[in-house]
């Protein structure tokens, strides 16, 4: 369903068995690194595997921090791929998290909007749900955001090993139907598993399609 053929597929497996390094943490619009090579973000519920995928992605266990607990990253974090530097990856703040105490939601607004909206260097960002569960209303919620800042966006499924393959069809099915109604959203899905490994050769393409 992805579509990415063998070249490009093997060029992403290069460029991600490269140098990749974590850059910085930014808590807040003003400790972000200079606009100066292309970037994809990481956008998603909390504990959907935000951070997970980025190290699947990049094949190093521990680059970014992934944790049980939900509400683990709440900065913007930046992690350069390349050297010479050829562009960031940025794992972003997870939303949606029960007990969140309001002004912390109110401060993840600010930020994820902010960025959104005025970081040219933008190309897409990907936003993770949870193949267990689809869709959610804090995820139409991101969507809307992206559609109103004209990000282009990608949907990848995530932790596909946890449910049966039947399922897994079924959801992905009625994840496309949604997604294919939203103006800045790309029409295909993207399933992948972390653990298992499934989707990466697919979503490093996906990465490297976006930044051109
Ligand atoms: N079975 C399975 N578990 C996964 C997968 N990806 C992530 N997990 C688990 O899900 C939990 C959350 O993963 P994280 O990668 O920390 O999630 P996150 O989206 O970065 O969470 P926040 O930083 O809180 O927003 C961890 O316990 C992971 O081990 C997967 O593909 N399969
Ligand atoms: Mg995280």
């Amino acid at each position: 369903m992805s579509g990415f053929d063998e070249d490009a597929i093997e060029a992403a497996r290069k460029t991600f068995a490269g140098p990749v390094a974590f850059l910085k943490s930014a808590p807040e619009l003003r400790h972000l690194p200079p606009a100066e090579v292309p970037e994809v973000a990481f956008a998603g519920r909390s504990n959907v595997g935000k951070s997970s995928l980025l190290n699947a992605l990049t094949n190093r266990n521990g680059l970014a921090r992934t944790s049980n607990t939900p509400g683990r990253t709440q900065e913007l974090n930046f992690f350069d791929v390349g050297d010479p530097l050829a562009f960031r990856l940025v794992d972003m703040p997870g939303y949606g998290f029960a007990k969140a105490p309001k002004d912390i939601v109110r401060k993840w607004r600010y930020l994820v909007n902010d960025f959104l909206r005025g970081r040219d260097v933008l190309k897409r960002a990907l936003v993770l749900i949870d193949a267990r569960h689809g869709i959610k209303d804090v995820d139409r919620e991101i969507f809307d955001m992206l559609d109103a800042a004209a990000v282009s966006y990608r949907t990848v499924l995530t932790k596909a090993d946890k449910i049966k393959a039947s399922e897994l069809a079924e959801v992905t099915e009625r994840t496309a139907d949604e997604v294919r109604k939203r103006p800045a959203a790309h029409p295909d899905i993207l399933v992948t598993s972390s653990e298992k490994g499934m989707g990466i050769p697919d979503l490093r393409a996906a990465v490297l399609e976006a930044i051109g």
